[in-house]
């Protein structure tokens, strides 16, 4: 198994104007300001003027896992409060993030800079908290900032009058925080999504400077792997039929190298035991009511499971299943978390001058092309959700068709705030387009580049250039293209690189992708690590560990024999009277679903006890 990052890097025509000054500066601002109103105080009619902003952000959620983009999954899985800032403000149909990879897309969103420039590529590098950054700008010039929940950049945020972050990927169950202080132990009974909006609330009524305005940073773990979700959607989720995509079975004809050797599939790499929870796990972070909720429903899918052993194409659409309950469950509870806090910003009276902004790192996807995970150029996991509320000034049920991206965030927030854009920065605000403005000048291509190979989920390293219609990635290891028309073929099946009949449009991309490399001052890209192994166990991340603290050995899954399973030559795992045991040792061990005929057990090492709810 090896993995791969993704970075997206965007491009602009006319680009010198992303770099200009925002026009009103917050010179201009508070004078303006004080004129409208010279009874108030500078402070109070300051933050008046200039926006509150909350930045909703959430990890790995697919634009089609929101109902207002629409898509097979909107009837069986809406999301009403995400709609709802849709309905009430602006929906983004093409928000692209520049590395679909959660560290380097955070870095990008702080920086307003590509991967190559703010230094952090890959989830394992360390973010330098040192550099120019938008919450410290923000500071500087008078707002209030906190960021709450997952962070994942590995250094301590800075620029931040409050952070409380969820250590590294966090835990969906009585998740820890960390602090300047330092850790605070989770509570037992709390779950991420909720504690994380939680949190936020506090801040808004007690924690924050009521003279100033804000910019609070709401940041989820859901709905990453191995999505976990709250155990009152558990049944309401697990009993849906959810829609297959077109392309769940996929032969990867008509692409190249990287699609036909990812490591991401729902056939191969969902893992029925961690992310099919077809094995019981240790679940001392969860309460009594909820391990019983829990069990009560994975027990009896596991049962089912058990009884019927789906083969081949079944299981593939029995893990497509399994796998949509838990994901969309997470959504469903981010959902009613944003619910929370558009109920507060409504109740406090902040909602009035507070643009509200949701996004996520990176999209993902689900099922299309029989896969999970993201990294991959395609546009599940290129393209993230972007819904921006803005009373007042964003024209309620506005659809935006312009190219946008995570690049742009770090501007807008600056823009919206009144105050200067730094000329280093490689983005454009997003404020004209909040104004229902239509810049002439408008970016029409993004520039993307991803840099993790051998990693996780084994995706080439590549760059590439997508713009309206044509999306053209370049593999460079490999030197692999492909091209693709998303008039023609909106779902990528068939790169029409070698066609003839694209040969003038080839140049033209391969034209554009030169000049954003150029623009963008795309160095060459690092050298391929090599030689390095990337299988299970990655003790970072971990896997689950079977043990559940008993004295004895544990019984695993149906228990009769382990003839025929693929096993380890050690005494890890035996069978005794009839059923399947594993070493009280804290064990890790994969199920793999291998030449599609049956489940296989392997039992792949040992390794500290690690985070897991
Ligand atoms: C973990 C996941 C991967 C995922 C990366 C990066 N494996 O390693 O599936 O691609 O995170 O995700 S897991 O077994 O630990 O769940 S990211 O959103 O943080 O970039
Ligand atoms: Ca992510």
């Amino acid at each position: 198994m090896r993995t791969t990052c993704i970075i997206l890097l965007i491009f602009a025509f006319g680009y010198g104007c992303s770099n200009k000054p925002a026009p009103n500066s917050s010179k201009v601002a508070s004078e303006k300001v004080t004129k409208a109103d010279p009874k108030k105080s500078k402070s109070d009619t300051f933050s008046k003027k200039r926006p509150n902003i909350v930045f909703i952000f959430s990890d790995d959620h697919s634009y089609k896992a929101v109902s207002a983009y629409g898509g097979r999954l909107k009837d069986i899985a809406p999301t009403p409060n995400l709609d709802r800032i849709a309905k009430e403000g602006i929906r983004f149909d093409n928000c692209f993030v520049t590395n679909a990879l959660c560290g380097p897309s955070r870095a990008v969103i702080q920086t307003g800079k590509h991967s190559h420039l703010n230094g952090f590529m890959e989830n394992e590098h360390r973010f330098d908290g040192n550099q120019q950054t938008f919450p410290k700008l923000l500071q500087k010039g008078g707002y209030q900032t906190a960021v709450i929940g997952k962070w994942h950049l590995g250094t301590d945020p800075q620029g931040f009058d409050l952070w409380n972050i969820l250590p590294g990927q966090g835990t969906y169950y009585a998740p820890d925080f960390r602090t300047p202080k330092g850790l605070v132990p989770g509570t037992p009974g709390e779950y991420v999504t909720e504690a994380v909006v939680g949190k936020s609330i506090d801040w808004l009524k007690k924690g924050r400077d009521k003279n100033k305005p804000f910019m609070l940073m709401v940041q989820h773990k859901a709905p990453h792997r191995f999505w976990l979700p709250p155990v009152h959607l558990l049944e309401e989720y697990t009993s849906k039929n959810y829609p297959e995509p077109e392309n769940l079975f996929d032969d990867y004809k008509g692409r190249g190298t990287p699609a036909n050797t990812q490591d991401m599939t729902l056939r191969v790499t969902m893992d029925l035991a961690l992310d099919n929870k077809m094995v019981p796990f240790r679940q001392d972070r969860m309460n009594e009511t909820q391990r019983k909720q829990w069990n009560k429903v994975y027990d009896g899918i596991r049962a089912d499971v058990l009884k019927k052993r789906p083969q081949g194409d079944d299981l593939v659409r029995w893990k497509y299943q399994r796998y949509m309950a838990d994901y969309l469950a997470c959504i469903k509870s981010l959902d009613e978390s944003v619910g929370t806090m558009l109920d507060y910003l409504d109740e406090s009276g902040l909602a009035e001058n507070t643009v509200v902004i949701y996004a996520s790192d990176q999209g993902f996807f689900l099922g299309e092309h029989g896969w999970f995970d993201k990294r991959f150029m395609y546009e599940e996991s290129l393209k993230t959700p972007l819904l921006v509320r803005w009373p007042g000034v964003a024209k309620p049920g506005t659809v935006n068709k312009q190219m946008v991206s995570n690049l742009d965030f770090a501007q807008t927030f600056l823009d919206l705030a009144g105050l200067d854009q730094p000329s280093d920065m490689q983005g454009k605000s997003l404020k004209p387009l909040f104004e229902g403005k239509e810049p002439k000048d408008w970016r029409d291509s993004i520039y993307y580049h991803y840099y993790c190979f051998p990693e996780y989920h084994a995706v080439r390293r590549h760059d590439g250039v997508r713009n309206s219609r044509y999306k053209l990635m370049h593999f460079y290891d490999l030197d692999e293209w492909e091209l693709f028309d998303l008039e023609k073929d909106p779902k990528e099946m068939k790169s029409v690189h070698d066609d003839p009949k694209y040969a003038d449009t080839l140049m033209h991309m391969k034209g554009e992708l030169a000049k954003l490399r150029k623009q963008y001052k795309v160095p060459p890209a690092p050298k391929l690590r090599k030689g390095e192994t990337l299988f299970p166990p990655w003790p970072e991340f971990g896997t689950f560990e079977v043990g559940l603290g008993n004295k004895e050995w544990i019984s695993l899954f149906d228990g009769k024999t382990l003839n025929g399973w693929h096993k380890p030559d050690n005494d890890s795992i035996k069978v005794v009277n009839g059923e399947i045991h594993l070493s009280p040792d804290p064990q890790v061990f994969y199920l793999h679903t291998r030449e599609f005929t049956d489940f296989i057990l392997e039992l792949e090492a040992k390794m500290p006890k690690e985070n897991f709810d």
